[in-house]
């Protein structure tokens, strides 16, 4: 291991779980309080077109991790639903009840891979993961991807219930655990603050090297338990015609929130701010739809749709960053970017030259020092080939303010003027058929480049 170099800026990457785009007080949310993540927006930069990789937690967190598109990794759906998965249980992965068959996907975040972690930590840092890692079995776990340290990584998306002892009795996923945390916890302990605990330690017991902590809360993702508190309040808070209604889903945000905060105050109270960079983003947009006994989760207005669509709604997330001597306070950028950007950024931010991972994501490190405005890319592209709550199988892209989307059971197609129309509601496809087919030809060049796995026709289909 290379030497630690005590110039190098310290990165705390805090990775929030379905929380949509307009789930904070600073991207409009009217029920929910962020008073922590609205003042660290007011100090760092605000993205307002920054999109995940995908619109579920799995592929979006190999984007960031690789710099890759998740459709390169053939890792497009969630672990849970993966070839990787179901080859556990010995079984072919059986639905009658739609027209596609999904192709047979990666769980297991590749071994070969070179993440962010692995090239950070061959940098000379120390690398820390706390919190949900959903990246593939135990040997895929953090520590076989360059991570020094995993506290509470598994293979398993939401925890089963987010109260001490983090697993139990609740539901099927009463297998599901979060280790690492238990010993010196107790009764009435929650989720989101017992992994703050985990990560302040991180913070305090670091060396001489500078550090990565890649923070992975669960929060807001269901099931949907709020401190009791905190859900009595945002109850009475909530008024007919809100766009924000769910007062659980408001506690959970809530509590991310207060502990996002506590990281900022530990940077701090250490004297470390001014050498940490800190990013805050989420995984994928909030879901819409009815969910168990919940009802719909959550609101991603004025964006269509959330979790599992390609529509803006499932995509967009909110993006804080703040580089210390770099970005300005009160910064923002409406320049589309995607989560495979943060690997080439981190690594420019932090100075690292060579060698480097090849990505898809292109730097925008010079956006947050204010050297320009955009980086040079032509379109971001997705490609969701599942079926999910909201959504058919599906491929998209967004080429400026156009954005193109292509459902593959239907053949059908969606063409949007985001720059009028950021709600999606007008489908222009007739208008502009130029338009439409430049894109589609585009979609389908960067499909076949990537190599992307294509839905077949499913041959248990019963209609
Ligand atoms: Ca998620």
């Amino acid at each position: 291991m290379a030497q630690g170099d005590v110039s190098k800026p310290n990165v705390v990457l805090i990775i929030a779980d379905d929380l949509g785009w307009s789930g904070l007080g600073s991207y409009g949310s009217d029920l929910h309080e962020t008073p922590n993540l609205d003042r660290f927006a007011a100090e760092g930069m605000k993205f307002t077109s920054f999109y995940a990789a995908s619109p579920v937690c799995s592929p979006t967190r190999a984007s960031i991790l690789t710099g890759k598109y998740p459709a390169r990794l053939h890792m497009t759906t969630h672990f849970e639903n993966t070839g990787d998965y179901w080859r556990n249980y010995g079984v072919e992965h059986i639905d009658s009840t739609h027209l596609l068959q999904q192709p047979v996907t990666v769980g297991n975040l590749p071994q070969r891979e070179w993440t962010l972690a692995e090239a950070l930590r061959d940098d000379g840092y120390f690398t820390a993961h706390v919190g949900k890692w959903h990246l593939g079995n135990v040997e895929h776990y953090p520590e076989n991807h360059g991570f020094d340290l995993n506290i509470g990584g598994t293979q398993w998306g939401s925890p089963d219930t987010y109260w001490y002892p983090w697993t139990g009795n609740k539901t099927w996923m009463h297998i599901r655990y979060i280790p690492g945390i238990v010993y010196g916890a107790g009764k009435g302990s929650y989720l989101p603050d017992r992994l703050t605990d985990m990560a302040l330690e991180v913070i305090e017991d670091r060396g001489d090297q500078p550090f990565f902590l890649h923070l992975a809360y669960h929060t807001p993702h269901t099931p949907m338990e709020g401190k009791p508190e905190l859900v009595k309040y945002f109850k009475e808070k909530v008024k007919p015609g809100m766009k924000d209604t769910n007062p659980d889903f408001a506690a959970m945000v809530y509590s991310l929130d207060e502990n996002v905060g506590r990281v900022l105050n530990k940077l701090n109270e250490e004297g470390i701010s001014e050498e940490t960079i800190v990013i805050f983003l989420s995984d994928n947009g909030g879901r819409t739809e009815d969910f168990r006994d919940w009802g719909p989760i959550t609101n991603n207005a004025p964006l269509k749709a959330g979790k599992g669509s390609l529509y803006e709604g499932g995509l967009r997330v909110p993006c804080i960053i703040k580089w210390p001597g770099k970005t300005k306070p009160h910064a923002s950028s409406d320049f589309p970017l995607v989560t495979i950007d943060i690997l080439p950024t981190v690594l420019d931010m932090v100075g690292l030259k060579k060698p480097r991972p090849l990505v898809d994501g292109f730097s925008f490190a010079h956006m947050l020092s204010h050297k320009g405005d955009e980086v040079a890319r032509e379109a971001i592209f997705w490609h969701y080939p599942h079926y999910y709550p909201g959504t058919t199988p599906v491929n998209a892209v967004r080429m400026g303010d156009w954005k193109f989307i292509h459902y593959f059971d239907t053949d059908s197609i969606e063409l949007y003027d985001l720059s009028k129309d950021l709600g999606e509601v007008n489908n222009v496809a007739g208008e502009n058929p130029l338009v439409a087919k430049q894109l589609f030809a585009s979609l389908s060049l960067w499909r076949a480049d990537i190599r992307a796995q294509m839905p077949t026709r499913n041959k248990y289909f019963r209609e």
